[in-house]
């Protein structure tokens, strides 16, 4: 087991060793929106691929997908979408293998098959199981068993980082998963006036109340009214939920430190605004 590690890393050290460094003709322009998972996984790529671009702004709140000018580009109405030169690439997926292919300087995928298979499996589990966006993502993450799943997998695989000492795909897709989870979901329901907490939560009971058990062992059958700022004090828990998804919980601490990374987060883009 040990041996196979040690030869995968020298294998993948080899690898990026090897890769020439490629550069665009003109500059890219990357149409993203801040708060946006996918674009954000799309960020961290070009950053560490060295690859500099033109952050082209997509207002996804004022409905700028759905303009003229950028439904040319991408007609399913979303970001992220690359462009380089005279090629245009929608969807994160489709554009970081177009990155890969293209720019393979620090490689996304390692060589050696198993750990490859990792690197989309991961992907694809976030994508299909947890989901990409939306107000629920955070709430998904912390309920969804596939979240355990993944804990579970990449214990097997994990090393700094979740497939070894290197950064790869998974990364990719992990890091802004669980920036999510950990920074907006807090933060929204923090900020959410009373009235709207009632609201939102009329909706979903049952996760609430799944959530509460999970988080304080409640025994109480149904969520009330009255257990309100329990549950916020149980959001509020959220950090310490997280202490449920150990591995996850230091990968995030791990992605924090990475120039590359920080660069790409929500709050360090040109159209932040603070929730
Ligand atoms: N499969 C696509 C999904 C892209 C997607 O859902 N993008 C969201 C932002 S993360 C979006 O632009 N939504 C448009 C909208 O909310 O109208 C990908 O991975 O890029």
């Amino acid at each position: 087991m040990a041996s196979s590690q040690s030869q995968s890393q020298s294998q993948s050290q080899s690898q990026s060793q090897s890769q020439d460094s490629q550069q665009p003709s003109s500059r890219l322009q990357l149409y993203s929106y801040w708060r946006s998972s996918c674009s954000f996984r799309v960020r961290i790529a070009l950053n560490l691929k060295g690859l500099d671009y033109e952050y082209k702004a997509v207002n996804l709140l004022k409905g700028e997908q759905f303009s003229a000018e950028f439904s040319k580009l991408n007609p399913m109405s979303y970001v992220p979408v690359l462009v380089d030169g005279d090629i245009v690439v929608a969807d994160s997926f489709a554009i970081l293998l177009y990155l890969e292919e293209k720019y393979p300087q620090h490689p996304l995928l390692p060589l050696d098959p198993h750990k490859k298979a990792i690197n989309i499996q991961v992907p694809q589990l976030l994508v299909t199981n947890v989901g990409s966006h939306g107000d629920y993502l955070a709430f998904n993450i912390v309920l969804d068993v596939s979240v355990s799943a993944l804990e579970k997998l990449l214990h097997r695989h994990a090393r700094k980082y979740a497939t070894g000492d290197e950064v790869f795909l998974a990364d990719l897709f992990l890091a802004p998963q669980i920036h999510a989870s950990v920074t907006r979901f807090n933060l929204d329901m923090i900020l959410t006036p009373y009235s709207s907490f009632k609201m939102l939560t009329s909706n979903w009971p049952e996760k609430m109340y799944s959530l509460a058990k999970r988080a304080l062992g409640l025994q109480s059958k149904f969520f009330a009214l009255q257990e309100v700022p329990y549950c916020m004090a149980i959001l509020l828990e959220q950090d310490k939920q997280f202490a449920q998804f150990p591995l996850l919980s230091r990968l995030h601490e791990a992605y924090g430190l990475l120039p590359a990374f920080q660069a790409a987060s929500p709050e360090r883009q040109s159209d932040y605004v603070k929730p």
